[in-house]
């Protein structure tokens, strides 16, 4: 009798182990003296799928500021945030740029979990550089940039991943805020880069980053903040290395391990080198600065130069850049890190 309640006891006890094991699989399990961390996997990364999505935002031509290209964009990306089952906040203002012009603009943000506390901030520009500067044709540096990968790429990257993360059976505990910036592109870039060296890191360098500076100062709910920040500029080229970008390093130094780390453990360290790259100022600056966030910048440079993709602001940047195993690369990582927190 004493031996069958015993053994009921046990039965009990090793039930609710296992219960409570499988309810928290992210629980610390102590084991012959070692400590295993079991994570909850994140699902597949499509990048046919987000490959997809660039081709769309590429297909309504250049998306530049105050032209119909640029809203149609925006209006896709909004439905598609939706179509995902994410919160949509469209932040409407009116971003002057450094040559005096009056830019209708539109920073769009998709969040899931809205009511959690933890947050994690993906972020990408949207926007297209009006003028390809960079070309060596110099009849070509008047028109927009088709801004497949300094552009598209990382908002393609981010819709896969709510796609994903809506077809997914477990969900991300904490709580997602994809934050689509506008007006990040319109930059002088001779007066940018001798800003730069100037002041370090300084939120009113030339041009650039109107949206992300527009959305630092004024959040999209009032006292947001978010546990780190993620940045992508420029994610979909063949063969793309991020570096570890200057700013981020000396700004959120723990979310550069963090993520290098996971990509890592993915076995995608040809494209998250190890290796520490020049300091670019973007739009992970003002969150940063103003809103006080640790974000960081993933952003392709070549490794011996420092120099972006070769097409960078040029008429060329159109989809023969986009490579999936890049988009996969990145994408997979950043699903990985959320489901680890
Ligand atoms: C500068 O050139 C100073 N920053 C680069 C920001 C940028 C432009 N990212 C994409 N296009
Ligand atoms: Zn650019």
């Amino acid at each position: 009798m004493q031996q069958r309640s015993f053994s009921i006891a046990l039965s009990l006890f090793l039930g609710a182990s296992l219960f409570i094991a499988a309810c928290n699989s992210k629980q610390q399990s102590q084991s012959e003296g070692q400590t295993q961390t079991t994570q909850t996997p994140a699902p597949a990364f499509n990048a046919d799928s987000a490959y997809q999505y660039i081709e769309q935002q590429v297909a309504f031509g250049p998306r530049v500021p105050n032209t119909p290209a640029h809203q149609k964009a925006g209006d896709y990306m909004i439905a598609k945030l939706k179509q995902f089952g994410f919160e949509v906040t469209v932040q409407s203002f009116v971003a002057t740029t450094w040559d005096g012009k009056k830019l209708n603009a539109r920073n769009i943000i998709g969040s899931l979990n809205p009511q959690a506390t933890k947050r994690i901030l993906l972020a990408s520009h949207w926007d297209s550089r009006p003028h390809a500067d960079q070309d060596s044709v110099v009849a070509d540096q008047k028109k927009p940039v088709p801004a497949a990968n300094d552009g598209a790429s990382g908002v393609g990257v981010l819709l896969e991943m709510a796609r994903a993360i809506q077809q997914a059976k477990d969900k991300p505990t904490v709580g997602v805020d994809l934050i689509f910036f506008d007006a990040e592109d319109w930059g002088n870039g001779e007066k940018a880069s001798g800003d730069t060296e100037k002041e370090s890191p300084n939120v009113d360098f030339v041009g650039f980053c109107l949206g992300s500076r527009y959305w630092a100062r004024n959040p999209h709910k009032p006292g947001y903040s978010a546990y780190y920040g993620v940045l992508l500029d420029m994610v979909g080229a063949k063969g793309a290395t991020f570096a570890r970008e200057g700013y981020s390093v000396e700004l959120a130094p723990s979310v550069v391990t963090t993520i290098w780390q996971t990509a890592s453990q993915l076995g995608y360290s040809q494209y998250f080198v190890d290796q520490s790259g020049s300091a670019i100022t973007d739009d992970h600056i003002a969150p940063n600065i103003i809103a006080k966030i640790p974000m960081i910048d993933i952003i392709h440079t070549n490794v011996l130069t420092g120099a972006f993709f070769p097409a960078w602001h040029t008429d060329n940047d159109d989809m023969s850049n986009i490579d999936r195993n890049t988009l996969k690369a990145v994408g997979q990582t950043l699903l990985q890190a959320v489901y680890n927190e």
